[in-house]
C-alpha cells in the first residue's frame, strides 16, 4: 500500500491509478532462494527517466506483496517501474514503531544504521548505486519473525511515501 504522499497534484499520465509505468528491461534469476516478496517502485506523473533526487511532495510509491510471509530465507525482488532511480532497504521495526515515522535528516534521507540489507543494484543482486528506471534489483536475507519496514532512501523518497511494513511470522 502506498504510504502517504501528500503533495503536488502531479499530472495523471494514463493508467487507472495515475501511474504510468516504465518498461522493465531485465528480470531476476528464476531460481531465487526462499520465499519471494515482490516490490514495485514507481513515480506518478512522469514518463521520462531522471536521476534519484526528488522534490518534497513528488508522488511515488513502494508497494510490496505479500505484506506478510514466513520466517527464514526471503528474497526481495524490487522492480523499478518508475522514472527516477529507486532502491529497497530492509530495516527492522521495533514493537512501538510504525512504518513511515522515521525522521529524515537535512539530506532528505533517514538513518539506515540498522539496515539488514538492500537491493540497490540495477539488474543485479545486493547493494549498488541504485536501481535505474526499468531495472530490477534483488537481495536474499534471513529474517526472523517480527515486523520490518521496507524503505526507499533516496533523497526525499521516504518522506514522499516510499515505505511499507512487512510482517514475518
Ligand atoms: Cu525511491
Amino acid at each position: 500500500m502506498l504510504g502517504g504522499g501528500a503533495g503536488s497534484s502531479g499530472g495523471m499520465m494514463g493508467g487507472t491509478d495515475g501511474y504510468h509505468y516504465s518498461r522493465l528491461r531485465c528480470s531476476p534469476p528464476v531460481d531465487l532462494p526462499g520465499v519471494t516478496v515482490r516490490v514495485v517502485l514507481a513515480d506518478m506523473g512522469m514518463t521520462r527517466m531522471v536521476g534519484g533526487d526528488a522534490p518534497m511532495g513528488a508522488r511515488m510509491m513502494l508497494d510490496a506483496a505479500p505484506a506478510s510471509t514466513s520466517a527464514g530465507t526471503v528474497t526481495f525482488v524490487a522492480s523499478n517501474m518508475g522514472w527516477r532511480t529507486h532502491e529497497l532497504v530492509v530495516m527492522p521495526l521495533s514493537d512501538q514503531a510504525a512504518a513511515g515515522r522515521r525522521v529524515a535528516g537535512a539530506d532528505g534521507r533517514v538513518a539506515e544504521d540498522d539496515s539488514l540489507g538492500e537491493a540497490s543494484s540495477s539488474c543485479a543482486a545486493g547493494s549498488g548505486e541504485g536501481i535505474d528506471a526499468g531495472a530490477v534489483g534483488w537481495v536474499t536475507l534471513r529474517l526472523a519473525p517480527g515486523r520490518y519496514e521496507l524503505v526507499c532512501n533516496l533523497k526525499n523518497h521516504y518522506v514522499n511515501g516510499m515505505y511499507e511494513e512487512l510482517t514475518i511470522r
